[in-house]
């Protein structure tokens, strides 16, 4: 089967670089894929596109050298189970509250004995190689998101369950769930107590930690923290910050 980039960057401890699509062009899912990106997640939950946009976009991302991956629109199993017959080589499920519910996770996401993945690979096998019955629960990334207070108490009970690789952290949805605007820096919030403490306690399980970034301080910050895979900001994020800045040093060349 065809290895995952992702895992043999986190064997080696170097970080991954994630790219996040909120928009169903395929033409940026290409362009995002050539540009150095280790991954390109399509968001489900919060694109702004449906299900029937998914086979498109993990073909344009499968056309370069990223990973393609999907953030389901929850904890579903029919629906994660069509994602990885697309050919989606990790999973980021949203809002994991308890270990109960990561079990839901492994069992859409693993083939038996692990989970209750039911077999139709179809895209999978054409992406992932003729073995991928035989390789695919250890060769997909299955990643639980913590961004709820009980999500945060039970990290540890979840990170335990077995056929999961790790948890993506959500800061915008940990921050409004505590209380917390997500417009304020996570630096001046206690999110800077959480985040370090959940990535530490996912080295201590040896177990694997992204997380996404509104920035690219963030991002790099979260690199040095020891965080698996940062993801710096999603495409319309990027497309907006680069426009903003070329106006402004043309405007600033006026004067
Ligand atoms: C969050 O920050 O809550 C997210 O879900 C990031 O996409
Ligand atoms: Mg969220």
């Amino acid at each position: 089967m065809r290895p995952n980039g992702l895992k043999q960057l986190a064997a080696a401890g170097t970080p991954a670089i994630n790219a996040w699509l909120s928009s169903d062009s395929t033409y940026i899912a290409e362009v995002l894929g050539h540009c150095g990106f280790d991954a390109v997640t399509v968001d489900l939950q919060h694109g702004q596109f449906g299900m029937d946009a998914l086979p498109s976009l993990l073909q344009a991302i499968s056309a370069t050298p990223a990973m393609p991956w999907v953030r389901s629109s929850g904890n579903n199993l029919a629906e994660i189970n069509k994602l990885l017959d697309m050919g989606a080589y990790g999973i980021i499920c949203p809002m994991i509250e308890t270990a109960e519910q990561a079990q839901d996770l492994v069992d859409a996401t693993r083939y038996a004995p692990l989970g209750r993945r039911s077999f139709g690979p179809a895209r999978g096998l054409l992406y992932g190689g003729s073995d991928y019955l035989n390789n695919a629960n250890d060769t997909i990334l299955v990643l639980a998101m913590i961004e709820t207070p009980t999500g945060l108490e039970n990290a540890d009970k979840i990170l335990q369950v077995p056929g999961l690789d790790g948890i993506y952290i959500g800061p915008n949805d940990l921050a409004l769930s505590l209380g917390i605007s997500p417009a304020l820096s996570w630096k001046e919030t206690a999110l800077a107590e959480h985040i370090p403490s959940l990535i530490k306690l996912c080295h201590q399980h040896n177990k694997y930690s992204g997380i996404f970034c509104s920035d690219v301080d963030m991002a790099a910050d979260m690199q040095a923290a020891g965080a698996s895979l940062v993801t710096p900001g999603n495409d319309v994020q990027l497309l907006r910050s680069e426009a903003s800045q070329r106006i402004m040093q043309l405007k600033e060349a006026r004067s």
